[in-house]
């Protein structure tokens, strides 16, 4: 008997959202490697969500940085050798702190790092170089929450774990789309909602989102005014059964001041937050009669100018009722990245140290300093990422290495992130991929390991520590992010970073953790159980809640005595006096823009951009708008419109989703330079922060929305890539087995056969060129055949009018085309009648392709009048008329052939 070996499964973490589910890689005969989920990982026990299933059409080496590069006095990026690599990284970095000082420097790196990167990127900066000005973008993500937890706690602990949402009976989300952006997480809710659903589910967010699918009670709160609304239930809550005094009593302070910044009345906050009374009374009663609340949120709450008080005003409901450090209650941050909890970990934040420890405490930076044994420390707060940002155009800081981050798309105000990047004289890029937004702007580019190739861990939103493991090889020469950060620092002269493995670089981020971690300054973040792990207990580390006891137990809920963080042991309640967003909307700018994530993109598209399956979800960057708004500042569903801010413009695809009130408007974050000519969002995003945290305000800015006309639009599915330079307006998606285009320009469109050939290359006069032309119409079709494949299609309209690309899509697949297909293919539809209505052909009276089809043939219909006559289609607008030319001509062929 011939048995094949039983593949290996090897047990990771998921690289992207912070639920931080387990999986598992088991390499195939075929050198693909399939991804499951983890059935004994706590976080998901088994399950996956659209992104984390996809992730092994993620793997491939296409598009990777595999070299380190060098910038030539040319201005050319070379491929270059690690050792000239690191040469120019640590020179040029030495060289500058020895003439401007240590300032002016600086490290810009991600939530995307694993811990051990993490604790290595803050050391060298924070104890050798003697600097704080590293930061990350947890900075744009977090670190209101972790001002929040701070002021209230005494420290950085998110006190609760993913089972109290179990054995909740009502969980509130807000700023929360859990549904897209923590999946598994939102998976849980809904199948507890169906065991039980007496439990309510309370959704506060502008938007109607699918995480409201779920809800009891929607709140489409006015963007920006959290406070009000949590302070309203402050206000509701002291006068009420709910208020716990022996809580309030025992274990905090500062309850006083914080009634006065609230008081409030409901029906003052129901006007301010634009709500129905009778729904903020109905949430006001539940919250009040329900004693396991679950208080979930996210960036709808952090990333905003007052975001530091809307995490406060929610902890501070939580405190009044006593419902925290309890089964099935608590106040819950959700962290976005995989390792945004990690990262607080190792401090690396601008003004954090390490293993939560404070910057700005001098007895705290004589210990990290005594355990570093640091030529010195930090001794003042760096600059925050908008501030760092800021620094470097105008020039005090001078060397930037952004790692694992995309900050030319992810800032706000990011063209103020290229004019920075442009007069920065050292930027060096670490990432995976070769061409990033941002990596257009370095002069010195590093290949990282990336998920799948490096080893080390990661933290999730509940604390977990779990290990990501390597299954595949190093590609090319790309090393693990903290090696190559220990490789800088041993050449710029410092000790401390020689470290052998990621294992031996965990144990000194265990040890530091309990260093002076007793007595009266105990530090609740402590890994005592997990130091000194020799190299196999490392590599089998198995999930486990921090703090870890000596003796390896994790802890799924703090605070279960009451103790906090602060010197007294009593939690904190924070005045909270509401404010507006930094910039109002005017005249000029009217609307208010919201931005944040659809459900199969992650951030910059750099990973899920290459999984086709992800791309059929949202194939385009989009404006979602009201429609009553869309008729205001004149664009229409599908055209293309032009917003602008105060700070930059953008050209998007007008969508009426149906879940956002007037007055708002909302835009993907995930399209940039590598996929659209004009769609980084980020242009767009004021640059206001958070006093407190330094959090942009990525979910308020004002804006205005006009038509962006065009002569044309088309759709290009290609196996090739085509050369963009002519085209005004472009967004590209993966599929399988080519890339869809979708283009729209201004220039009249003459020749619309030779233009055609030459965007997509075909200069052979014999190519297999099917085509199809309405000159007076405007609309140009055509396919290249090679073979018996399709290699390319094209469609052009005047209109946005074109048919659905799901059927040609499919084609690509295929090796051989039938004659069936070949004589669909001109109609973009397969031959032969549906009994659905088709992709709609008719706007104005919402007629499908399908209907159009059957009536032609059922009543021999001959002209497009007849059409119209029969079907209403094409009476209205007659933007459909071209459209119905094509159908006509297309199904009679077909019904004589
Ligand atoms: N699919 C997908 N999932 C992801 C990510 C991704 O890129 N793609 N990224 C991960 C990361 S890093 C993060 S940080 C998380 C983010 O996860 P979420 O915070 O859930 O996602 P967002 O879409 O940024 O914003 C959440 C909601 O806040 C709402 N909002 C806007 N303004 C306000 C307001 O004033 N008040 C309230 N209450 N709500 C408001 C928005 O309408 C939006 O629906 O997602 C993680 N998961
Ligand atoms: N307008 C607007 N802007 C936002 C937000 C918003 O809601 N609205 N949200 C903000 C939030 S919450 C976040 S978290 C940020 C995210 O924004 P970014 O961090 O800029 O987004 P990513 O695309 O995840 O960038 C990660 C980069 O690191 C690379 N990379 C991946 N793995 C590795 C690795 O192991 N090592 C190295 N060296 N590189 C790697 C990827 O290829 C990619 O280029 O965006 C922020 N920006
Ligand atoms: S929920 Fe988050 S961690 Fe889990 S599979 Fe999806 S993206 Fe990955
Ligand atoms: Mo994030």
């Amino acid at each position: 008997m011939n048995l094949s070996p039983i593949p290996l499964a090897i047990k990771s973490t998921c690289p992207y959202c912070g639920v931080g589910c387990g999986i598992t890689a088991t390499p195939l005969p075929d050198g693909a490697i399939a991804i499951a989920g983890d059935a004994s990982h706590m976080a998901n026990r088994g399950r996956l969500c659209v992104k984390g299933a996809a992730l092994g059409e993620t793997l491939s080496l296409d598009g990777r940085l595999l070299h380190p590069a060098l910038r030539d006095s040319e201005g050319v990026l070379r491929q270059a050798s690690w050792d000239d690599a690191i040469e120019r990284v640590a020179t040029g970095f030495a060289d500058i702190i020895a003439e401007h000082g240590p300032d002016a420097v600086a490290l810009y790196v991600s939530g995307q790092l694993l811990t051990e990167d993490y604790y290595v990127a803050n050391k060298l900066m924070k104890g050798y170089v003697g600097s704080a000005n590293i930061d990350t973008n947890s900075r744009l993500c977090m670190s209101s929450s972790v001002a929040g937890h701070k002021r209230a706690f005494g420290a950085d602990l998110v006190p609760g774990c993913y089972d109290d949402f179990d054995e909740a009976d009502m969980i509130v989300l807000v700023g929360a789309n859990s549904a897209w952006c923590h999946p598994i997480l939102f998976q849980r809710i809904a199948r507890l909602k169906e065991a039980r659903p007496e439990v309510q589910v309370v959704v506060i967010d502008p938007r109607r989102t699918a995480t409201c699918e779920i809800a009891d009670l929607h709140l489409p709160v006015k963007p920006g005014t959290d406070v009000w609304l949590f302070n309203g239930l402050l206000s509701y809550l002291a006068r009420s059964h709910a208020c716990d005094e022996r809580f309030i009593e025992q274990h905090t302070s500062g309850m006083a001041e914080a009634m006065v910044a609230a008081d409030t009345e409901l029906l003052d906050v129901a006007r301010t937050c634009r709500l129905d009374p009778h729904d903020l009374l109905a949430f006001y009663r539940h919250f009040e009669a329900t004693t396991k609340v679950v208080t979930a949120f996210s960036q709808g709450v952090n990333q905003s100018s007052a975001g530091t008080d809307k995490v406060n005003a929610i902890i501070n409901c939580h405190l009044v009722t006593g419902r925290i450090g309890k089964p099935g209650m608590g106040p819950f941050s959700l962290t976005g990245q995989p390792n945004a909890m990690g990262g607080r970990e190792v401090g690396g934040l601008a003004n954090m140290l390490a293993a939560h420890m404070e910057l700005a405490n001098p007895a705290h930076r004589a210990m990290v300093q005594e355990f570093w044994q640091s030529p010195r420390i930090a001794g003042k707060a760096g600059l925050k990422a908008v501030d760092l940002f800021h620094a470097i155009e105008q020039g005090t800081v001078k060397a930037v290495w952004i790692i694992a981050t995309n900050p030319m798309v992810s800032l706000p105000d990011a063209n103020q992130v290229q004019r920075a990047l442009e007069k920065c004289e050292l930027v060096v890029v670490s990432d995976i991929v070769g061409t990033t937004d941002t990596s257009a702007f370095a002069d010195v580019l590093l290949p990282a390991l990336g998920w799948g190739e490096k080893d080390g861990t990661v933290t999730n939103s509940e604390r977990c520590i779990s290990r990501q493991r390597a299954f595949m090889p190093a590609p090319g020469e790309a090393r693990a992010d903290w090696r190559i950060l220990c490789d800088v620092a041993q050449r710029m002269g410092f000790g401390g970073f020689d470290f052998e493995s990621a294992h031996a670089v965990f144990d000194e981020h265990a040890r530091l953790s309990i260093h002076r971690n007793e007595g009266a300054t105990v530090r609740v973040f402590n890994l005592a159980g997990l130091a000194g792990m020799d190299a196999r207990q490392y590599e089998q580390l198995a999930p486990v809640q921090w703090p870890v006891t000596p003796e390896g137990a994790g802890t799924a809920r703090l605070f279960q005595d009451g103790r906090f963080a602060h010197p007294d042991g009593k939690a904190r309640f924070v005045a909270t006096a509401p404010r507006a967003p930094a910039h109002a909307v005017s005249p000029e700018f009217p609307l208010v823009l919201n931005t944040g994530r659809v459900r199969d993109q992650w951030h910059t598209m750099s990973r899920t951009g290459r999984a086709p399956r992800l791309a059929e979800h949202t194939s385009e960057p989009f404006i979602d708008m009201h429609p009553q708004d869309a008729l205001r500042y004149g664009v229409r569903e599908g055209e293309l419109a032009r917003v602008s801010s105060e700070w930059g413009a953008m050209v998007v695809r007008v969508q009426h989703g149906g879940g956002i009130a007037r007055g708002g408007v909302f835009v993907p974050i995930h399209w940039n330079g590598q996929n659209a000519s004009d769609a980084r969002v980020g242009t767009l995003v004021n640059p206001a922060v958070d006093p407190v945290s330094g959090e942009p305000e990525f979910k308020h800015t004002p804006v205005n929305v006009e038509r962006f006309g065009v002569n044309w639009h088309a759709f290009v599915l290609s196996r090739s890539e085509l050369n963009l330079d002519s085209v005004a307006h472009w967004t590209r998606v993966q599929g399988r087995g080519f890339v869809r285009y979708e283009l729209a320009g201004r220039k009249a469109m003459l020749e619309r056969s030779a233009w055609a050939r030459e965007l997509l290359g075909v200069v052979d006069a014999d190519a297999d060129w099917l085509d199809y032309e309405d000159s007076s119409g405007g609309v140009y079709r055509a396919v290249h055949v090679v073979g018996e494949r399709i290699e390319q299609c094209i469609f052009l309209s005047p209109r946005p009018d074109l048919p659905a690309r799901a059927w040609l899509a499919e084609l690509f697949s295929k090796e051989t085309l039938t004659p069936g297909d070949r004589a669909g293919v001109l109609s973009g539809q397969a031959l032969g009648m549906r009994a659905d209505a088709g992709a709609t052909v008719c706007s104005c009276f919402g007629v499908g392709r399908n209907m159009i089809c059957d009536a032609i043939i059922k009543n021999d219909l001959k002209t497009v009048a007849e059409v119209t006559a029969c079907v209403k289609a094409g009476g209205n607008c007659g933007s459909c008329v071209p459209e119905i030319k094509v159908i006509l001509v297309e199904t009679r062929v077909r019904e004589t052939a």
